[in-house]
């Protein structure tokens, strides 16, 4: 937990601009096999053309080694390591009465995390001091708000690592699997997308329900912009600090996920998904109701939608204006 400390708050702060496009480097093209998805910008910009053009590369993922079955673990497990140089990654956990699960969650985190962030949501388990008691290094952040959106925001928020994995508390997504998401990020990726669907992942906690609601919106998200997302409601992501001006994250719930995608794919930077294994949770109930939280994404898709169609117009508008105000400027000076 050493190094330089950059503010994740001023990060939020900052409007992205051409300018943050300018200065990251560019990332390379990943294979096909390991589901790279290329967001089509709704507003192409002469840089994104240029990413967009940018020669293939494979990315050096770890293979998958889902568990089937959902079994459960093990402390004893050898070690994982993160291993990539100099690259600090901060695991954010939002967790709301996860007391029970905490043990398994992380005892399977890596060795070399540079800090473990629990955003807890008001729990009345112990939630807090059970995760103290297993990692006294532990930061925790206690949420204002309500929800995992806001909880993931603020966990965001006091992040210091330049990579940011999230994942739940539950014991459903595996710490174990950080590594190959960081080392999709190292190789080119700017936003790197736990995917249950992709080759080599899974879930047996998905519900019939569930998968069906999660396969309905994910395809309207591809085909209102562009994407190719395998999986769209899943909380197991890692991406870049500098991503978060993107991100923005102003929902409450569990339409968070939804939220990340869609902004990350707006703003044209290199999506990559790897494959992950989700189990059922291991204790308690989920938070989560499937209709209303269901009907709380699709509401998310379109607000977002017509908010882009608003931005859309006022620069129309804009533009219109700017190109009437320079016609009466140009009229003196042709006479
Ligand atoms: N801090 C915080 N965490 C939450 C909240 N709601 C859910 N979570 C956490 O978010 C993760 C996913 O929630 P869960 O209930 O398992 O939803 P599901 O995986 O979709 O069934 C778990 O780690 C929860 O403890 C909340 O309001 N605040
Ligand atoms: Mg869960």
């Amino acid at each position: 937990m050493t190094g330089p400390q950059t503010s994740s708050n001023d990060r939020a702060a900052q409007e992205p601009s051409p300018r943050d496009h300018a200065v990251r480097t560019a990332p390379q093209e990943p294979s096909p096999r390991d589901h790279a998805v290329r967001a089509a910008p709704q507003e192409p910009s002469p840089r994104s053309h240029a990413v967009r053009a940018a020669p293939r590369r494979t990315l050096q993922l770890a293979p998958p080694q889902p568990e089937q079955g959902g079994e459960l673990f093990v402390s004893d497990q050898p070690s994982v390591r993160i291993e990539c140089e100099g690259v600090r990654v901060s695991a954010v956990i939002p967790a709301r009465n996860e007391a029970g699960n905490l043990a398994y969650v992380f005892g399977r985190l890596p060795d070399d995390l540079h800090e473990l962030i629990l955003v807890d949501g008001h729990s009345t388990d112990g939630t807090v001091e059970e995760a103290r008691r297993l990692r006294p290094d532990v930061k925790v952040v206690h949420q204002q708000g309500h929800g995992k959106g806001d909880a993931l925001s603020e966990g965001f928020a006091a992040a210091t690592g330049e990579v940011i994995v999230m994942l739940d508390a539950d014991g459903s997504t595996d710490p174990r699997e950080i590594p190959r998401f960081v080392a999709a990020l190292c190789a080119g990726a700017d936003f790197v997308k736990g995917s249950r669907y992709a080759q080599g992942g899974g879930s047996s906690d998905l519900t019939p329900p569930r998968r069906i609601g999660n396969s309905l919106l994910c395809g309207l998200v591809n085909t209102l912009y562009g994407t190719h997302y395998t999986d769209l409601c899943y909380g197991y992501n890692a991406f870049w600090g500098r991503c978060l001006p993107y991100i923005r994250l102003d929902v409450p719930g569990f339409e968070v996920e939804t939220l990340i995608n869609v902004r990350i794919a707006r703003a044209g930077l290199l999506i990559q998904e790897v494959p992950s294994y989700e189990r059922p949770r291991l204790e308690g109930t989920s938070n989560l109701k499937a209709v209303r939280d269901g009907l709380q994404i699709l509401r998310t898709i379109g607000l977002e939608r017509m908010r882009i169609s608003q931005r859309r117009g006022l620069t129309a508008l804009r533009d219109s204006n700017l190109a009437v105000l320079a016609g009466l400027l140009r009229r003196p000076g042709s006479r």
